[in-house]
């Protein structure tokens, strides 16, 4: 008999007939008789492996993706043998194997196919490089949508789009171009009302393709490793995005400051000049917690050292900038220059640390500093070395951050942008080329200066920054999208970027507000922020070639807009923190694109431009220039207009007013937002009262105020204080519920509740279940209550 591989054997060859099927506990292996295993894992009930492998042995089982947290548990699975297939099944769905094929289906309990194989798995042998291009293919059901894939500046549904994965460094990016600098080969399915995920962790190069060649089918291959891909059925996305967001891993919580206003650009130098824009910001009352030192605060662009004509007493310079509130956070680049008197060049040639080409000699590639040698970051011990580096900085000098660029690794003068494909590499003891390297290297040179960074900085908390990532990156550092563009499109472009990362499990994420290459207007500066306020890294960096970029580079007006959304993200600071709570709890992103938010609207499945920022605040940028407003899609439900406080009825498109000092912002009917009062950085004043902002609801809501120390780990013990609200209107009532959780003792005794658009006049309160006298809960007479916090219950009366 003739077997597939004989007859292809430079083109696709494909599965045959199944000969054999074994199960060992979780996992589940079918044999085909041309040397086809597929090796199926129930994680959980609506988390399901599938890999696969050629000539009967699958390689070690390693990924550098899937976090060692990772939950796994299912309660039911079954396997049934029928006629020309074989079942799996769990309490949730069942895998339909071909026995003819080995071509597999999915479905619900209720027999609705959630995917499909169309071709399924194939491969083709890569003559060039040995292994496997491998291939999988799906039909593409009718009206199905796709979401996440990272970093992509692509229109939010990728229905019609080819993507490719190859950290690139991509200075001045355009929209749609690709690859970017990221690789997050994971997308979420839509059809039907049902989402599902599907994660392919495979760290070569890899496409997907959205029916985009075939308008039937949607497909993703690999230049080489493995068929190895990861199923999560929903069938809401937010299960999908908490199952891949488990599997792959959240970080801890940042310091709260770096959930402040970070000041950046290329670069600030020297001392003098990074006084100056700290000043500045004191002076005009612009709150800010960070500033950042690019390249050239290093003697020659040598990583670990500084230069001390610009900086010539560091540590003085970053305590001083610290007494004032200020955070200063260092680059480090993986080029390491060629220098036989630079002390890490020799230690790393000492000790071997070095990738080397496939022949033997060290790679070696152009970077800032001129020739330069890559440590090998997919080496623990190169790791270990490299995260103590940072001892003197951090633990010495004082710096607050560090922030790892060019780390895809991006080369200059060589048409790739990158190190050689044969460089070799450890991969943690699986040895391999820089094809299966390359879009992990970013996230181990990062990996590795957070384990530094967290040691040296304890018992603080580490904030790194990355510009390469790889799936799993999230759990060691925030990261912005790289080299944009200060134009009006690429305020679209980060607007998507940020909740395709958020839908992707990344969600500490931001740009470069107003754009790194050329100058914004006033306008674009003002929009920008208003956007840039509501992500969760907030930094505006810009490369300084064009022009100033500080808040009160454009004038008066601008400046003016600027300081009330700094405020603004200043007093939604424990609105913001919880919200990244509920990400390291939960998986919950966030942010949510529209179809995150109500996937059973349609119109939400093609909406780019609003998106929620945490569970009930909804914000639309505005992204034109000269515009007094825009048409935006309100998302089904009750929505309070925050400037005007008029009560919108969702599920429609509208025209909503917004002049340059104006975002179209809205809060979900009864939510209740806490607020902090400005401070010029955290921490700067104690909190005396947490104030909550309290929108009125016929119905129920509940909302979440998640505090602790905002450093350190006690939170880890328990010293947290979590508040749940349960707030229930009825026409002339209000019920707030609270339920307490955690032993930290906030610094304020009271709540402010600022109540919006209550129906009735206050009339009677009732404290804990009791009557009280108005002055008690400090009732301003109008539309205020201040109370004790430890409340249980406040019944409000109304006239
Ligand atoms: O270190 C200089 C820049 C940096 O400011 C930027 O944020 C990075 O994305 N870096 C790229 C290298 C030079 C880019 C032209």
């Amino acid at each position: 008999m003739i077997t597939n591989t004989e007859l292809s054997k430079y083109g696709n060859q494909y599965p045959n007939q199944i000969i054999e099927f074994k199960q060992d506990n979780d996992k589940i292996y079918f044999t085909t008789q041309n040397g086809v295993i597929l090796q199926i894992t129930v994680l959980r009930d609506s988390a399901i492996r599938f890999r696969y492998a050629t000539e009967h042995a699958f390689e070690p089982d390693f990924s550098y993706a899937i976090s060692e947290d990772v939950n796994t548990g299912y309660n039911e699975l079954e396997v049934l043998d029928e006629k020309s297939k074989y079942v799996v099944q769990t309490s949730k769905v069942r895998v339909h194997i071909s026995k003819v094929n080995l071509k597999t289906y999915i479905t619900t309990l209720e027999d609705m196919v959630i995917i499909e194989d169309e071709s399924g798995f194939h491969w083709e042998e890569n003559f060039d490089y040995g292994g496997n291009i491998v291939k999988m293919s799906k039909v593409t059901q009718s009206g199905e949508s796709y979401y996440g894939m990272g970093d992509k500046s692509s229109h939010s549904n990728l229905k019609g789009k080819r993507v490719n994965n190859w950290a690139t460094d991509s200075y001045a990016y355009g929209k749609d171009q690709e690859p970017l600098y990221k690789s997050i080969p994971f997308y979420i399915g839509l059809q039907n009302d049902m989402a599902y995920g599907i994660f392919f962790d495979n760290s070569f190069s890899t496409y997907f393709d959205f029916a985009h060649e075939k308008r039937n089918v949607t497909s993703f291959w690999a230049d080489g490793g493995e068929m190895n891909y990861y199923f999560f059925y929903g069938p809401k996305i937010s299960q999908v995005v908490e199952a891949y967001t488990n599997l792959t891993g959240v970080p801890e919580l940042p310091p709260l400051w770096a959930l402040g206003f970070h000041q950046s650009k290329w670069s600030y130098y020297p001392e003098k000049k990074v006084k100056k824009i700290a000043n500045t910001f004191r002076e005009l009352k612009i709150p800010c917690d960070a500033i950042y030192l690019d390249i050239d605060y290093m003697e020659g662009f040598r990583c670990f050292t500084w230069n001390n004509r610009r900086f010539p007493d560091p540590k003085k310079m970053i305590d001083e900038l610290y007494e004032d509130g200020f955070k200063t956070v260092t680059m480090i680049d993986p080029g390491i220059k060629i220098d036989r008197d630079y002390w890490v060049y020799q230690e790393a040639m000492e000790k071997g640390y070095f990738c080397r080409r496939a022949d033997g000699p060290h790679f070696k590639g152009k970077v800032w500093p001129g020739e330069c040698k890559f440590p090998d970051f997919t080496n623990p011990e190169v790791r270990e070395w490299w995260g103590g580096l940072y001892k003197e900085m951090i633990a010495e000098m004082g710096v607050h951050g560090v922030w790892n660029d060019m780390n895809e690794p991006a080369i200059m003068e060589v048409p790739t942008k990158t190190a050689n494909l044969d460089v070799r590499h450890d991969y943690d003891g699986n040895p391999c080329s820089h094809r299966k390297a390359h879009n992990i290297y970013g996230m181990q040179m990062v990996r590795a200066t957070y384990d530094g960074i967290k040691k040296f900085s304890f018992p603080k908390r580490p904030f790194v920054l990355t510009r390469a990532a790889y799936s799993g990156t999230q759990r060691y550092a925030s990261t912005w999208t790289g080299d944009n563009v200060a134009t009006w499109e690429h305020l679209w472009i980060a607007n998507v970027q940020m909740q395709r990362m958020c839908m992707s499990g990344y969600s500490f994420v931001g740009s470069d507000i107003g754009g790194f290459a050329e100058q914004p207007n006033g306008e674009l500066f003002a929009r920008w922020i208003q956007l840039g306020i509501f992500h969760p890294f907030c930094r505006v960096h810009s490369s300084g070639d064009h022009g100033d970029q500080e808040p009160w580079s454009f004038g008066d007006e601008v400046t003016n807009i600027v300081r009330k959304y700094i405020e603004l993200r200043y007093q939604l600071l424990p609105y913001l923190y919880t919200m990244f709570y509920r990400y390291v709890k939960d998986g919950l992103p966030m942010l949510q694109s529209l179809v995150y938010y109500d996937q059973e609207d349609s119109q939400t499945h093609f909406r780019t431009d609003e998106f929620l920022f945490g569970e009930q605040i909804l914000v639309c940028p505005v992204q034109e220039p000269n515009a007094k407003g825009r048409r935006m899609y309100i998302p089904r439900g009750k929505w309070y207009n925050y400037w005007t406080e008029e009560v919108v009825d969702g599920g429609i498109e509208k025209w909503v007013s917004a002049d340059i000092d104006k975002i179209p912002l809205f809060v979900k009917e009864g939510a209740m937002i806490p607020k902090y009062p400005v401070q010029q950085y955290v921490g700067e004043k104690k909190i005396e009262e947490l104030k909550i902002d309290v929108y009125f609801k016929e119905g129920v809501e509940t909302s979440v105020v998640y505090e602790d120390q905002q450093e350190g780990y006690d939170y880890k013990k328990g010293r947290f204080s979590l508040r749940r609200f349960r707030l229930r209107g009825k026409d002339t009532e209000l019920i707030m519920q609270q339920f307490k959780d955690g032993s930290y003792t906030t610094p304020y005794e009271n709540i402010k509740m600022q109540f919006h658009g209550l129906p009735f006049k206050i009339n009677k309160i009732e404290f804990n279940n009791e009557f009280v006298d108005l002055d008690h809960v400090q009732f301003d007479g109008k539309n205020s209550i201040t109370v004790s916090k430890d409340f249980t219950e406040i019944h409000i009366f109304g006239e």
